[in-house]
């Protein structure tokens, strides 16, 4: 058993039975001239995550752990999307539509994929998911299940979104998950700060958060 320096207390995993989940690293919600960018964000406070997410990623990679990717988007027909999703915000061009890297959270699309810094390798399953959580109508919850994975290392955007749905998910599921702060971000300072804070709350309702460097230095030891 490796164990990380983390809040509220230490995390004590097998690399085994451990994945690294990176949630919707997508170029729509992270590259210049994205989605997210052209909504108004400012996709620097989701850019500062790419670097300690590579590191994590190439270190779970060499220590064999399955790497697990997730993506939001939906089919090219547009079947599995609800429509109150698609109305949400009532947006001129909006999810489906053609966008500034061609049609919005729709699979196949340039901007649907995962930004080239985390490119997925070949044999790490990629989980196409319709909504925030990544159990949400996937099989995720099944791949993790054969696998013997019982924890999950998470890293993705958005902290708020897609990150803390998919934790919640998991905590339901029986999953225990360290949220690695350096490799989360959110559009919104005060809502990152606030979300980490409630997943580690109240003796870790949801889960823990830690530092990638702490995780690195565990792994290294394991
Ligand atoms: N992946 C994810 O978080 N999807 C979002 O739509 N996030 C926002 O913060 N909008």
């Amino acid at each position: 058993m490796a164990s990380v320096l983390a809040e509220p207390y230490e995390f004590e995993f097998d690399p085994r039975s451990c994945a690294l989940m990176i949630i919707d690293m997508q170029r729509d919600f992270v590259d210049p001239g994205g989605f997210g960018e052209a909504l108004g964000n400012d996709v620097s406070l989701l850019r500062k995550a790419i670097a300690p997410t590579g590191k994590v990623l190439d270190a779970a990679r060499k220590k064999g752990m399955l790497v697990i990717h997730t993506r939001e988007g939906h089919r090219q027909d547009l079947s599995d999307l609800p429509d109150n999703k698609k109305v949400r915000g009532r947006l001129e061009t909006g999810i489906g539509d053609q966008g500034p890297m061609r049609r919005i959270l729709v699979r196949g699309e340039y901007g649907h994929d995962i930004v080239d810094e985390l490119k997925p390798e070949p044999g790490e399953p990629i989980v196409d998911k319709p909504g925030k959580g990544a159990f949400y109508a996937t099989d995720l919850d099944s791949m993790l299940h054969n696998r013997g994975i019982k924890q999950l290392m998470v890293c993705g955007v958005t902290t708020e979104v897609c990150v803390n749905t998919s934790v919640r998910e998991a905590n339901d599921r029986g999953y225990d998950c360290l949220v690695l702060e350096d490799c989360v971000g959110s559009y919104f300072p005060e809502f990152q700060t606030a979300s980490l804070n409630m997943i580690k709350a109240q003796g870790g309702i949801f889960g823990w958060v830690g530092k990638s460097k702490p995780f690195l230095d565990a792994l290294a030891k394991a």
